[in-house]
C-alpha cells in the first residue's frame, strides 16, 4: 500500500478567520472554494464541461457544475474498461451461505449494460423512478447503476422494512418499476421477500413491473404480466448499451430518512455535484490507491452509506471492494475477520454498533485472524464511544493504524467531517474538523458561533457539491427542516449537537430533535408513535432513545392502553413490538413497552419527553415544575401496570 500521505488543508478556527468570505444570508461560496471543487470536479468524465461552479441564486436550492453534462454509470465503470483496467476485480461478493462471485470492472459493465436495456425494453425513459428493495447482493449494484444510466432516479429501501414502509416510498415516488428478489438469506435462513412487496404492491397501482432476482429459491406468489424474473428478462438482452450523458443536476437517487414527523422524508440527490463530492470523500479521506487497495465498507445498500460508499464512490474510483450479504455473525462470530484475512482487506469502513458488538463477542475472536492488511478503518453512523475507538484500533488496527470518525448524513450526501490520515493526532471519539472544501461550524440559539470548550448546534454554513436539492415533492418541508431555524444566518441545520474542545477541534453530541439513532439507524419517535396507535389497543404513545450499550440508543415505548374489548390476548407489549415491526421494520421495534396510565404533559400538551426517558434510563426524574400535573411521574415511575 502506498504511504498515506499528509492532505490536510483544514479551515483555521474559527473557520470563517482563514481567508474566506463570511456568508451572507445564505452565504455564497468564495472563490477558493469554488476553484477547490472545480479541481475535484476534474476526477470525472463529463461529456460537456460546465460553465459555472455554483449557482446559488435560488438558495437553498443549489446548482452545481452549471451546464455539465456527464452519465454517472459511464464515470463508474465504462470508463475504467476503457482506461485498460477490465480485468480490475470491481466487487470480491460473499454471499451469507458462503457462495461467491468475482466481478470485474469488464463484467460490470456488462451486467449494468443489459440491466439497462432491459429497463429501456419495460418503456422506461429519463425521468422516471425506480424503487428497489433488494438483499446485498450485486444485482442491487447492477439496478442502481442500471438506473443512473438512463437517469432513472432510484428510490432503494431497505431489505428489512415492512410492506408498508416500502408501499409508502413507493407511493411517494410513484414508481413505475419496483426490483426486488425472491427471498434474502438471514441468518442462516431464506426468508421471503417477495411475497412482502407484493403485499405493498397490492395498493400500488402505479407500479407496472415487478422485476424479480433469483436469490434463495424459494417459492414466490406470481401475477402473470406484472412480474418478470431477472434471469429471463435481463439474460436475454445484449451486453452492449451506449450511455446519454445529462445534466450536472439530473436527478439521481431519492432516499427516504426519518425526520422529526412520521412521514419519512424522500432526500432528492443530483449527478455532478454528489459524484464529485463521492470520489473526492472516498478517494481523500481513505488515501485510497486504486491499484492496491482492498476496500469493505459494511453498510447495506439500502442506507446512504451504502449509496456513497459501496457503490457510487468506490466504483468512480475504480476501487476494488469486498461486498458481503450477511450479518456479521453468520454462521459465526469470526465472519467478518474471516472475509478480511481471505481478501487482504486493507480499508474497513463500519459502524459503531458493530464495533460494540465485536467488543461483546469478545476481542479473542479477531486475534485468531490475520488482520495485518488493515491499513485505515473508518466509522459511521453514530458518535463513537472512546473506548469503542480504542478497542477498534488496538484489536482491528493492531494499534498502529488511523481510526477515521467521519460525519455525515442522508442529507449531506457524502462525508462532511473527519480527520484524514496523516493528519495530526487523532483524538478517540472526536470527527476533528471539516474536510478541504467543507465549512462547519458550531452555533447557539442565535446562531452566534460558539467558542473553544462550548457546545450547540452543529450548522454547515457554506454550501457543497453533494448537498440534497431537496424533499422530494415538498419543496416547503425541505425550507423548513433544514433552513428556517438559522434562515438569518443562512446556515443549514443539521439537527446534531456539537461541542468545540480546546483545540477547537469538534466532537458530535447526537442529535437534538426527536429522531433516535439505534445501530447507525435513523428512526423518529413519531414513527414510532404513529406505528403504535395505529393499534387498536393504544390510546397514546410516547417513545424516546435510551442510552443502550450496544446499540448506541433503543427504542422505549410508553403506552396507555384503551379500556374493553380492545385489549388483545396474551401479553400486551409482546403484541405492541411485533406491531411495530410490521408497521415499520424491525428495525424499529421497541427494546421495551411501558404500560402507563398517563404520560407527562406540558401545559400547552407538549409530551416531556425529557422526564420519560430518565425513566427509561432508571435515573432519578428530573425537573417537573413544568408539568400540566406533577403527580403522574408518581404514576409512571410506580411501575409499568403489566410486561416489561
Ligand atoms: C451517514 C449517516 C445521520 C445522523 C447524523 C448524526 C449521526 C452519523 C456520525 C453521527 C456522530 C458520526 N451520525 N455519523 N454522529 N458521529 N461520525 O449515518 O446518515 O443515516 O442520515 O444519519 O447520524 O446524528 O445527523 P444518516
Amino acid at each position: 500500500m502506498s504511504p498515506r500521505s499528509d492532505h490536510r488543508v483544514r479551515p483555521g478556527f474559527p473557520p470563517t478567520a482563514a481567508g474566506e468570505a463570511a456568508p451572507g444570508p445564505l452565504g455564497q461560496a468564495g472563490d477558493d472554494r469554488l476553484a477547490f471543487w472545480a479541481r475535484q470536479a476534474e476526477r470525472l468524465h463529463w461529456g460537456t464541461g460546465w460553465t459555472r461552479v455554483l449557482d446559488w441564486s435560488d438558495a437553498p436550492v443549489a446548482r452545481w457544475f452549471v451546464g455539465g453534462r456527464l452519465n454517472v454509470a459511464y464515470n463508474c465503470v465504462d470508463r475504467h474498461v476503457e482506461a485498460g483496467h477490465g480485468d480490475q476485480v470491481a466487487f470480491h461478493w460473499e454471499g451469507e451461505p458462503g457462495d461467491t462471485r468475482t466481478i470485474t470492472y469488464a463484467d460490470l459493465r456488462r451486467e449494468v449494460c443489459k440491466a439497462a436495456n432491459a429497463l429501456l425494453s419495460l418503456g422506461l425513459r429519463a425521468g422516471d423512478r425506480v424503487a428497489i428493495q433488494l438483499p446485498m447482493i450485486p444485482e442491487a449494484v447492477f439496478a442502481m447503476l442500471a438506473c443512473a444510466r438512463l437517469g432513472l432516479p432510484h428510490s432503494v429501501v431497505f431489505g428489512g422494512f415492512s410492506p408498508a414502509a416500502l408501499q409508502s416510498r413507493i407511493e411517494d415516488a410513484e414508481a413505475r418499476l419496483l426490483i426486488t428478489s425472491d427471498g434474502q438469506y438471514r441468518r442462516g435462513r431464506a426468508e421471503p421477500m417477495k411475497a412482502n412487496t407484493d403485499e405493498a404492491t397490492r395498493n400500488t397501482p402505479g407500479v407496472e413491473h415487478v422485476l424479480v432476482v433469483r436469490r434463495t429459491g424459494i417459492d414466490v406468489p406470481w401475477t402473470d404480466g406484472r412480474d418478470l424474473w431477472w434471469h429471463e428478462l435481463v439474460d436475454a438482452q445484449p451486453d452492449q448499451h451506449t450511455p446519454e450523458d445529462f445534466d450536472a443536476e439530473h436527478p439521481l437517487f431519492i432516499l427516504y430518512t426519518s425526520g422529526t414527523t412520521g412521514r419519512p422524508k424522500g432526500i432528492l440527490h443530483t449527478s455532478g455535484g454528489y459524484l464529485t463530492q463521492a470520489a473526492y470523500t472516498h478517494g481523500t479521506v481513505f488515501n485510497l490507491d486504486p491499484d492496491a487497495d482492498v476496500y469493505w465498507c459494511t453498510a447495506d445498500i439500502g442506507w446512504i452509506t451504502g449509496h456513497s460508499y459501496i457503490v457510487y464512490g468506490p466504483l468512480a474510483n475504480r476501487t476494488t471492494s469486498v461486498m458481503y450479504e450477511g450479518t456479521p455473525h453468520t454462521p459465526h462470530e469470526g465472519r467478518h475477520f474471516e472475509i478480511i484475512e481471505k481478501y487482504g482487506v486493507t480499508i474497513y469502513y463500519t459502524a459503531p454498533t458493530v464495533i460494540r458488538t465485536f467488543m461483546k463477542w469478545g476481542e479473542d475472536i479477531p486475534a485468531r485472524y490475520d488482520l495485518s492488511s488493515i491499513g485505515v478503518l473508518g466509522s459511521v453512523g453514530e458518535p463513537i464511544n472512546p473506548e469503542a475507538w480504542r478497542w477498534y484500533r488496538k484489536h482491528i488496527g493492531g494499534d498502529r493504524v488511523p481510526v477515521l470518525d467521519t460525519w455525515w448524513q442522508t442529507e449531506t450526501g457524502t462525508i462532511m467531517i473527519a480527520p484524514l490520515p496523516g493528519g495530526p493526532a487523532a483524538k478517540p471519539g472526536s470527527a476533528q474538523a471539516p474536510l478541504p472544501g467543507i465549512s462547519a461550524k458550531i452555533v447557539d440559539d442565535q446562531g452566534r458561533q460558539v467558542g473553544k470548550g462550548e457546545s450547540g448546534y452543529l450548522v454547515l454554513d457554506q454550501p457543497w457539491p453533494s448537498m440534497l436539492r431537496g424533499v422530494w415533492g415538498d419543496d416547503d418541508r425541505y425550507r423548513e427542516t433544514y433552513w428556517s431555524r438559522f434562515a438569518a444566518q443562512g446556515h443549514y441545520f443539521a439537527g446534531d449537537g456539537a461541542r468545540y474542545d480546546e483545540d477547537g477541534d469538534i466532537w458530535l453530541l447526537g442529535r437534538v430533535d426527536d429522531v433516535m439513532n439505534v445501530s447507525g439507524h435513523r428512526i423518529s419517535t413519531a414513527e414510532v408513535e404513529s406505528a403504535l396507535v395505529s393499534h387498536p389497543a393504544v390510546a397514546e404513545a410516547a417513545v424516546v432513545g435510551a442510552s443502550d450499550a450496544t446499540t448506541g440508543q433503543a427504542i422505549v415505548a410508553f403506552v396507555i392502553l384503551r379500556g374493553g374489548t380492545a385489549r388483545p390476548a396474551g401479553d400486551v407489549t409482546d403484541v405492541l413490538r411485533e406491531h411495530v415491526a410490521k408497521e415499520i421494520g424491525p428495525i424499529a421495534k421497541p427494546r421495551q413497552i411501558m404500560v402507563v396510565p398517563e404520560l407527562p404533559k406540558t401545559r400547552s400538551g407538549k409530551i416531556m419527553r425529557r422526564l420519560l426517558r430518565d425513566v427509561a434510563e432508571n435515573r432519578e426524574v428530573g425537573d417537573v415544575t413544568t408539568l400540566a400535573d406533577a403527580s403522574v411521574m408518581q404514576f409512571i415511575n410506580a411501575g409499568p401496570a403489566d410486561g416489561s
